[in-house]
């Protein structure tokens, strides 16, 4: 508790942007799922984020149809994705639409996301699906 207190610390100092972006409500998806603290959107956490905004679309069944998604992914995304063909995505099958999405904005291919990844279109994209 005690190290990851010193560490927010030690984030805030030497990341002012990202301070300032938080404390005017402008949270991004990185300031949202950064379970590590780094700065950066990894794919793991990438997923945690996907998996939280899955659950809070599907109210019922287990899976997402067209208008629960509610234009999240596109129609040829579902199409791609739907890989038993049910016509719905289930959890498995929307995290490989966003995984898909998280490489396309990781355009300097260092496994994370950073927040000038996130300002281009393809980030944007990205965010979409996980809020
Ligand atoms: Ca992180
Ligand atoms: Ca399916
Ligand atoms: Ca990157």
């Amino acid at each position: 508790m005690f190290r990851a207190g010193v560490l927010a610390i030690a984030l805030i100092a030497g990341a002012p942007i990202a301070f300032h972006a938080r404390a005017g409500g402008l949270t991004n998806v990185i300031g949202m799922w950064d379970t590590d603290h780094d700065g950066t959107l990894d794919l793991n956490e990438n997923n945690k984020a996907a998996e939280a905004e899955f659950d809070k679309l599907d109210s019922d069944h287990g899976t997402l149809d067209m208008k629960e998604l509610d234009h999240r992914v596109t129609r040829a995304e579902f199409v791609a994705a739907d890989k038993d063909d049910d016509g719905t995505l289930d959890k498995a099958e929307y995290l490989s639409i966003v995984a898909a999405r998280f490489h396309a904005a990781n355009r300097d291919n260092d496994a994370t996301i950073e927040t000038k990844e996130l300002h281009t279109a393809a980030g944007r994209r990205l965010e979409t699906p996980l809020r």
